[in-house]
C-alpha cells in the first residue's frame, strides 16, 4: 500500500492546499494532511481550529479518505515513520518555495529514507498563500476567492475565528 503525507501550517486552509490534496489522494492508496506547528510563523488559528476547517473543506470540496491529522511531536518524518508514508508531498508555487523546501527534502531523505515529491501549483491558485488570506481578512477584505466556504465563514468578523 503507497501511503503519503502532505503537511503544513494550514492557517487557514486555503484552495491551492486543496488542489494538492485532493491530486495527491488521486496518486496514492492512503493519504494523511498534517497540521503542524511552523515556528518561524506566527499563527492565526490553534491547531484544532486548523485540523477542523480542513475536515470541514474536504468534505465541502467531495476529496474522500483522506485522514487530517495533527503533530507536535517532533520531526515530520517521525510522524512519517509511525504513519507507514514513504512520501512527503509538497505544492511548488515559485523558485522560492523550491529554494526553501529543496534542502528540508534532502534532509527527510538523509534521516529516514522518506522521499519528497512536488506538485506545480494550478496557475488558478498558484499566487495564494495563507499569509495573504489572513492579511486580507485582517484588513477587512474578500477572501472567497481563495478559501473554501468554511474558512470563509471563520474569518468573518462575527465567525468563531475573529468573532
Ligand atoms: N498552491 C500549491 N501549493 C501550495 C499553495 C498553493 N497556493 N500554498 C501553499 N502550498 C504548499 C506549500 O508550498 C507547502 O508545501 C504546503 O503547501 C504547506 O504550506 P503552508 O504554508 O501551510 O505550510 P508551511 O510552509 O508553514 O510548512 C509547514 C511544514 C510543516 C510543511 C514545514 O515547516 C516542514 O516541512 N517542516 C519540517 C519539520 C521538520 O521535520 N524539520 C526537520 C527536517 S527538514
Amino acid at each position: 500500500m503507497r501511503i503519503a503525507v502532505v503537511p503544513g501550517s494550514f492557517d487557514p486552509v486555503t484552495l491551492g492546499h486543496l488542489d494538492v490534496i485532493g491530486r495527491t489522494a488521486k496518486l496514492f492508496d492512503r493519504l494523511h494532511v498534517l497540521v503542524t506547528h511552523n515556528p518561524a510563523k506566527s499563527a492565526l488559528l490553534d491547531v484544532g481550529q486548523r485540523v477542523q476547517l480542513l475536515r470541514d473543506s474536504l468534505a465541502e470540496s467531495g476529496i474522500d479518505g483522506v485522514e487530517v491529522d495533527s503533530w507536535s511531536e517532533g520531526l515530520l518524518v517521525d510522524y512519517c515513520r509511525r504513519v507507514g508514508a514513504e512520501a512527503i508531498v509538497k505544492g511548488l508555487r515559485s523558485a522560492t518555495d523550491a529554494a526553501y523546501e529543496t534542502p528540508m527534502a534532502l534532509v527527510n531523505r538523509d534521516l529516514a529514507g522518506v522521499e519528497t515529491l512536488f506538485l506545480v501549483a494550478q496557475p488558478a491558485t498558484s499566487h495564494v498563500s495563507s499569509s495573504l488570506v489572513r492579511q486580507v481578512a485582517a484588513l477587512g477584505g474578500d477572501v472567497s476567492p481563495y478559501v473554501p466556504r468554511a474558512v470563509v465563514a471563520a474569518l468573518q468578523p462575527e465567525g468563531p475565528v475573529r468573532g
